[in-house]
């Protein structure tokens, strides 16, 4: 076990730097064996710091120093001390130069953080702390500096050399060996500094900017995947010209290039003009990835571009503030996205997950506030808190100021701190200055952390034509904050007639109606609104559009939400209602389950998705949503302890009734839009996922009557399908499918076609780790053991082992916690090789407050034994011990 306590930092303690670096000039001498780095630091005595010359601190870690000079001039070992973490010395003047010389190894760098290999080309991840393993420096966003960068390699191994800006020379050094210079002419931060070297394809395009200058567009790849980068080139086009137009920012390089790499340890990363992928975030082609697939690459090839002003131009003082430009560029992308595709289905997606992880996440023993006040390592805090909860923070600001002024306002902010390192507060300054409102209550929703509960109940007064609405809202207590106080939350209401009309929104004190949606801001404990003139009792269409993240508690029959399914004028709502359906029948039935009845599927359920199956006017896309009832996990999440048993068999018996019930309309369906898709070349468009999205939900519907006919579609399906979507999916409905010959065809055919195709094979991977069927940690373990697995490479470790313990629910948690051991073993592995994946892959048994008490036992058994197992990782050691606490 770990005997020093790792360090706290604490967001009141910020202080401003003592010293700046005006300018960074490295050079790197890439070799076999090691790299030396070689940093000219051409610094100051920041004057905002007080007087004085204070010792400068720089940070480093896992460094070899081989010479270090100040002002031209060779310090000695008395000249300087050496910590674990950093070098420290005593300045003599208020500006001068220091000179270094590390010896690093990126051969052996497993963590994938700093300098390090992918497969034959040389990469890095600087942010958020790993630019300290590459030199000396001070590594910390307020700290901006202007890079210039050499790099020098063999020439025959890698001949393409890159860093952040524009190029600025390069040329031959004899022995085989080449370099090139790189000048970055905007002030940055060093977590966004980045260099590649390697044997790399590239795809070239060009954009001209809305002020007519002209960019060289570059995807840069390993050679195999040549075929595979248009998806993201036009994604990166569209996305430029959608910042022009959304948000008015233009690109600002004369080059922006994109770098694909097989090992990282999460999507992508923004490094000016040098934007860092995992390979998964940017191949797409019909043959190889999905249509999520293709959707993904254009999300994160659009977040990633759309940092370069919120995030790099606009940057973070400090890491408390990650969500300043996280919350922001989440919700920037997911505006992008419903652009580009549906916005209904994109909110849609958007909220369901929001709802079963980040619920799941601020319910748990990590919750965090969006700016966290403390942390022991940056790195665990890369959560869907920071993202999507401070996504939807931004979004309740459009919510409140109109999308006018919300723009005036993200003007303002842009222009106000251009090239500054800011806070949270800014933003929300820039806001209340450009829109002259009072945004001091709403920020409770950056500093309180928790999902709030918001419980309506309604009166209706019909000689007085009044109708009233009382919301409760209350926040249950986290680690570290037990009182909460009231948040401002954006509620978008309508009211509908017995027609299912919308009704014109009068509030008390207003002379006239004003529009039938209207956005309340609930900002008391208890607070009541009352609607005048109107003519019968309503029914209340709340949260429209999911205008905030909180648990709403309206008591709603299920003959109302089948009639808000219907009528709602609002396309989220009407998903909304078919939800709550779903889970009030599923909750049913899980208690039918657990009191040992027969299970019984309320028939208004099959009613409500036999009539969105009939109605072929429906944007299939959505149909689809409908027909995908709640998953487990999200069931899990709403329940105070989750029954993992009665879940599944709740749900698959409810799968299994509906597909019996409505088979002669899946079947329909299915075969018509099958017939389109045979005839249709492969386009990644909405309306082609739309008519995929259907096809597949029928399919899988269909498979479980195991009539010869379906199996036989099925296997068509697999074999001739143009494109991985519907092939995937007839893998995926085959393998979780009693048809053992046809299975074992299917993945064997599969592997042996796509064997050297790495991410194809991690969706082969995926598709095995989610079969429910009993047996399933045994089929992971053998799996394991496959050449194409390796635990070094993170997206294998997410496909193979992230999948089961996320997605296969029953077997992960089988009673006797075997799955529980096999996880804990896994990250005690990784937690040596690379601590952010062993860190994030141990989230599930975080998360044992929700079980039995059998099976918290084992779980936290599980905690214990990985807290014994050595020395651990800070990003380990803080969700292990925060988990126990
Ligand atoms: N900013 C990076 C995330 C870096 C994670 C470091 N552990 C990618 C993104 O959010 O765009
Ligand atoms: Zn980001």
């Amino acid at each position: 076990m770990r005997t020093e306590q790792p360090k706290v930092i604490h967001l009141k303690d910020y202080q401003v730097p003592d010293y700046l670096i005006d300018e960074t000039h490295l050079t790197f001498e890439l070799y076999e064996d090691r790299t030396l780095v070689h940093a000219q630091l051409v610094m100051r005595r920041n004057p905002d710091a007080g007087a004085g010359l204070p010792p400068l601190q720089l940070d480093g870690q896992d460094l070899e120093l081989i010479s270090l000079a100040l002002n031209d001039r060779q310090l000695g070992l008395g000249d300087y001390q050496i910590a674990e973490e950093s070098l420290t010395l005593q300045p003599d003047a208020a500006s001068f130069t220091l000179d270094s010389t590390v010896v690093i190894h990126p051969e052996s760098n497993t963590a994938l953080e700093g300098l390090y290999k992918s497969g034959g080309m040389f990469c890095t991840q600087c942010e958020a702390e790993g630019f300290r393993k590459i030199t000396y420096y001070l590594d910390r966003p307020d700290v901006m500096s202007k890079f210039t960068t050499t790099v020098s390699a063999e020439k025959h191994a890698y001949p393409i050399l890159l860093s952040n800006g524009n190029p600025l020379a390069s040329g031959e050094e004899g022995d085989g060996r080449h370099w090139a210079t790189w000048e970055d002419p905007f002030m940055k931060p060093a977590y966004l500094f980045a260099l590649v070297a390697g044997d790399l394809w590239c795809v070239e395009d060009s954009f001209t900017t809305m002020s007519g200058r002209d960019v060289a567009l570059r995807i840069y790849v390993e050679p195999e995947n040549i075929d595979k980068c248009q998806h993201a080139m036009d994604s990166l086009k569209k996305s430029m010209t959608w910042d022009e137009e959304a948000y008015g920012r233009e690109y600002d390089l004369d080059i922006f290039m994109i770098v694909a790499v097989n090992d990282f340890n999460m999507g992508a990363m923004e490094n000016k003009g040098l934007n860092i992928f995992n390979s998964s975030a940017v191949l797409a082609r019909a043959e190889t990835a999905t249509d999520a697939a293709h959707q993904r690459v254009e999300a994160i090839v659009a977040h990633e571009y759309f940092h370069n002003w919120s995030g790099n131009r606009v940057t973070c003082r400090d890491w408390f503030q990650l969500s300043l430009k996280e919350g922001f560029t989440v919700f920037r992308d997911s505006q992008f996205s419903a652009d580009m595709n549906s916005p209904t289905v994109k909110r849609v997606e958007d909220v369901s997950y929001l709802r079963t992880h980040q619920f799941a996440e601020d319910a748990g023993p990590m919750a965090h506030s969006v700016r966290p006040e403390s942390f022991i390592e940056i790195s665990n805090f890369y959560t869907l808190t920071v993202y999507e909860k401070g996504a939807e923070v931004v979004r309740m600001i459009q919510t409140l100021l109109g999308e006018e002024g919300f723009r005036k306002g993200s003007d303002l902010y842009f222009e106000r701190h251009d090239g500054q390192a800011v806070t949270v507060d800014d933003f929300v300054k820039a806001m209340e200055d450009a829109n002259g409102a009072d945004l001091t209550q709403f920020k409770r929703w950056y500093s309180q952390a928790g999902t709030p509960r918001l419980a309506v109940s309604e009166q209706y007064d019909a000689a007085a034509k009044t109708y009233s609405l009382t919301f409760r809202q209350s926040c249950p207590p986290t680690p570290g904050q037990s009182e909460k106080l009231a948040f401002v939350i954006p509620v978008s209401l309508g009211l509908l007639d017995g027609q299912g009309n919308e009704i014109a929104l009068r509030l008390q004190d207003e002379d006239a109606p004003v529009g039938t949606t209207r956005v309340l801001a609930v900002d008391q404990p208890e607070q009541t609104f009352t609607f005048l003139d109107v003519p019968e009792q309503p029914l209340p269409s709340l949260l429209r559009g999911f205008s905030a993240p909180v648990k709403l508690d309206f008591p709603y029959s299920r003959d109302q939400l089948m009639f808000l399914m219907q009528h709602d004028s609002d396309g989220f709502n009407r998903w909304e209602a078919g939800q709550q359906l779903s889970v009030q029948v599923l909750q049913e039935m899980v208690g039918q389950h657990q009191r040992g009845e027969a299970l019984q599927l309320d028939q208004r359920l099959v009613a409500a998705l036999r009539s969105q199956l009939e109605d072929e006017c429906l944007d299939q896309a959505m149909v689809a949503e409908m027909l995908s009832l709640p998953s487990e996990a999200y069931l899990t999440e709403i329940s105070e302890i989750a029954d993992v048993d009665a879940i599944h068999a709740a749900r698959d018996f409810a799968r299994q009734s509906i597909a019996t019930a409505l088979f002669e309309l899946f079947w329909k369906r299915y075969q018509a839009n099958r017939e389109v898709s045979r005839q249709t070349p492969y386009v990644a468009e909405a309306g082609h996922f739309a008519r995929r999205a259907l096809q597949n939900i029928a399919l899988s519907y269909l498979m479980l009557s195991g009539k010869p006919e379906v199996v036989a579609a099925c296997v068509e399906q697999f074999e001739e399908a143009d494109n991985m979507t519907e092939r995937l999916t007839a893998l995926a409905v085959l393998v979780n499918s009693g048809f053992e010959a046809e299975r074992d065809n299917a993945l064997a055919s599969f592997a042996e076609h796509f064997k050297d195709n790495p991410l194809v094979m991690d969706q082969w991977f995926s598709v095995q780790a989610g079969n429910t069927q009993p047996g399933g940690l045994e089929r992971i373990q053998h799996l394991m053991q496959h050449p194409a697995f390796t635990l070094k490479n993170p997206n294998k470790v997410r496909a193979l082992i992230g999948a089961f313990a996320n997605q296969n629910l029953v077997n992960f948690h089988r009673a006797d916690g075997a799955g529980y051991r096999f996880l804990a073993d896994q990250v005690i592995v990784l937690n040596k090789l690379n601590p952010q994946i062993a860190s994030r892959l141990l989230a599930p048994l975080t998360r044992w407050r929700k079980y039995d008490t059998s099976r918290q036992a084992l779980m936290k058994t599980e905690l214990e034994r990985i807290l014994a197992s050595g020395e651990l990782s800070s990003d380990v050691y803080e969700v292990v011990s925060k988990s126990l606490a």
